[in-house]
């Protein structure tokens, strides 16, 4: 098994062609009866899909307030005197998420005698944003060239992009991105215009809209004009112009992603003007079509060397009431950059007047790209669930669904890991990222650990041996990764370059945030960053409840205790041990627990197909051997800093600080520099 089925091929028995009809007629009914068709197990009762507003279902009293626009309700019914399994919705595209329910319930052993499934999305916007660029070189992207074939596009459409939407459409993703945030104009030239079309139309009948990533210099770049000023009413009329184009080949074209003035990308800032203006300016064009814009809140430029995390709040935060009403301000999870932990992102709660949409990176670019096992719906739940402390009951998940502030436009973005690997993601394990982060932004209240079960079952099958193994494996990967790269709150310490291996020392770089030594602040006496009031105060860009627990390192839990505090080596923490002794015994736990998976991984040989066995085992013994170069390497280097010893029991690293320092790197994939 090569992995291409994803979790919707490969556990599944061939389906018994039990009947499916369907009472009106549309692409999108098709592909759901023929989803159910190609797998309905023998012995199932007959599938009548119907909207939930035909004369035929009059009898069944369905909420249909409850169906929302893309809901679906699945039951048992008897409707025309006939048996049948109903599945509905309001529209063709509720009852294709309804038909992938139904199947994803009984390839989990829902009970197929019992079958009363219904659930709506919590957001409005499930989207993949693509880092692809023109040339197919994915940035942060490990599993191969882009999907996006643009030079035989649009006259080949070739097949893989049906099978992409199909799975996407399982897991209720409903837009994509198709370009990287660091755009090139070219996109928007006719030539690439049509070539999004024809994947738009490939796209339409699984429920997916085609959105792409503008560059705000457009109108200089492909314009001709001498300015991007947003408020200069040539630039404004261009853009007007330039959606319409759009919208004549894409009639339902989602809209704009921007980043702006960040890491050297041109924006309103250029001009003196703000992001809302830029955002605003932009929505206008697309407005009159329904279209939205997506603004970026990830701006790192040169501006706050005190604190790189106090950007985007100090940028975004005054802004709260100046954007459209078809603008979302995009947030990331955390205030940096996608570490493998971060505190949840302080613009979270301090934005109510405008929607938020939470920017997730599914592809592993901190992670140990696609070698690397980490399951990441523990991080994405952990943001989710996380009280903002604005309001009382306010999470991050009930602002980005709109409800915390009653926001109709609501969503959650996340960075693809999908490539022209014949798996996808570059390892059967990132599929599963994928697959979590679909379900999670279509109800951010589902349990990691439960889709992960979910997932192992459609991808492997049912023997309990193997879902009990990789459902424990999946659970604790992530914390290992955090374990061995930077445990207790570190972040930010790869070697440059790539953000691949260990980098802890690197300190030449020619911004300072550019370099691991402003992140860790490590010296003889202590180590962590500063964020209180005695340093650069970030923590008081969150709600006064959070910014009091953040502020003492007391009441800051251990996993965040150096994002936000400085401490001595010798600090005690709560359970006796000194800070550096409950240090070493991350970096110790972390690799242990990759040994862990491999020999876990191990008992499921006989159980597994070989291919997608080996390819994993492999992917571990790789995961191993880097999990110790990354504890060796960070321990030589904190030991060259602090002058400690390691605490009894604990291995000394394999080699010198030095042999770490000068190891290289010739060529890491998904590199843009
Ligand atoms: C960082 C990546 C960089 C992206 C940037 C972004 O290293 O490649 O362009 O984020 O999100 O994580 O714009």
């Amino acid at each position: 098994d090569d992995g291409y089925g994803l979790w919707l091929g490969s556990a599944r028995e061939q389906g018994a062609s039990v009947p499916v009809d369907w009472t009106s007629d549309s692409p999108t009914l098709r592909i759901a009866a023929e989803e159910l068709r190609r797998s309905l197990p023998a012995g199932s009762r007959p599938v009548l899909l119907a909207r939930a507003d035909d004369a035929a279902l009059a009898g069944q009293r369905i909420d249909r307030q409850a169906l929302g626009t893309e809901g679906y309700r699945v039951q048992h019914a008897t409707i025309g005197g006939r048996a049948v399994t109903l599945v509905t919705g309001a529209t063709d595209l509720g009852i294709l998420y309804g038909a992938f329910a139904l199947l994803r319930h009984l390839d989990s052993g829902g009970d197929p005698a019992n079958i009363a499934l219904a659930s709506a999305p919590q957001t409005r916007l499930r989207i993949l944003n693509h880092w692809d660029n023109l040339d197919g070189v994915v940035e942060r992207g490990y599993s191969g060239q882009s999907l996006w074939d643009w030079w035989t596009l649009p006259d080949f459409k070739d097949p893989r992009y049906a099978d992409y939407a199909r799975a996407n459409a399982s897991i209720g993703i409903n837009g994509t991105v198709l370009n990287n945030v660091n755009a090139k104009a070219e996109s928007l030239t006719a030539p690439y215009i049509a070539k999004a079309a024809a994947l738009a139309d490939v796209f339409r009948a699984y429920g997916i809209k085609v959105y792409l990533s503008a560059r705000f210099s457009a109108p200089i770049e492909i314009g001709g004009l001498k300015t991007a000023d947003p408020r200069d009413p040539a630039v404004a009329a261009w853009w007007k112009a330039k959606a319409d184009e759009i919208y004549r080949a894409i009639p339902d074209f989602g809209g704009f992603l921007v980043k702006a003035n960040s890491e050297g990308q041109p924006g309103p800032r250029d001009y003196g003007a703000s992001h809302a203006d830029g955002a605003n300016m932009l929505a206008s064009a697309v407005k009159p079509h329904g279209g939205i814009v997506m603004w970026r809140a990830f701006v790192y430029a040169d501006t706050d060397p005190e604190d790189r995390a106090k950007q985007a709040y100090t940028e975004f935060e005054p802004l709260d009431g100046q954007f459209a009403d078809n603008v979302l301000v995009q947030v990331k999870n955390g205030a940096i950059d996608f570490q493998p932990r971060e505190p949840f992102h302080p613009l979270f709660g301090a934005m109510p007047k405008t929607p938020l949409i939470a920017e997730f990176q599914i592809t592993k670019e901190y992670l140990g790209f696609a070698t690397h096992l980490a399951y990441l719906g523990p991080m994405f739940e952990e943001v989710l669930d996380a009280p903002t402390g604005a309001r009382r009951g306010e999470t991050v998940a009930s602002v980005i669904t709109g409800k915390a502030d009653g926001h109709t436009l609501s969503g959650m973005a996340g960075v693809a890991n999908i490539g022209r690997d014949r798996d996808w993601s570059g390892s059967t394990f990132n599929q599963a990222n994928w697959y979590v982060f679909g379900r999670l932004a279509w109800d951010p209240g589902l349990s990691s650990q439960a889709l992960a079960r979910e997932w192992a079952v459609q991808t492997f099958g049912s023997d309990p041996m193997v879902i009990g193994t990789v459902v424990a494996m999946m659970m604790r990967s992530r914390e290992a990764v955090v374990d061995y790269t930077g445990p207790l709150g570190l972040a930010h310490l790869f070697a440059t370059g790539h953000h691949y291996g260990p980098g802890p020392w690197v300190s030449d770089l020619a911004r300072p945030e550019w370099n691991p030594v402003y992140y860790h602040r490590a010296d003889r006496n202590g180590i962590g960053f500063d964020r209180t009031r005695t340093g650069s105060n970030a923590v008081a860009q969150y709600a006064p409840p959070i910014a009091r627990r953040y502020a003492d390192p007391r009441t800051t839990p251990l996993e965040d205790l150096l994002w936000f505090h400085h401490l001595p080596w010798d600090y005690r923490l709560a359970d006796g041990r000194t800070l550096w002794e409950e240090m070493v015994r991350r970096y110790d736990r972390g690799v242990a627990e990759v040994a862990a998976m491999r020999a876990q991984w191990a008992t499921l040989k006989s159980r597994i197909d070989a291919e997608r066995w080996t390819k994993t085992d492999t992917f571990l013994a790789i995961q191993q051997r880097e999990a110790r170069w990354w504890r060796d390497a960070s321990l030589a280097y904190w030991m060259s800093v602090n002058g400690l010893e390691l605490p009894a029991g604990s291995k000394a690293p394999e080699h010198g600080l030095e042999h770490y320092k000068q190891l290289r790197f010739p060529y890491a994939p998904g590199n843009p520099h």
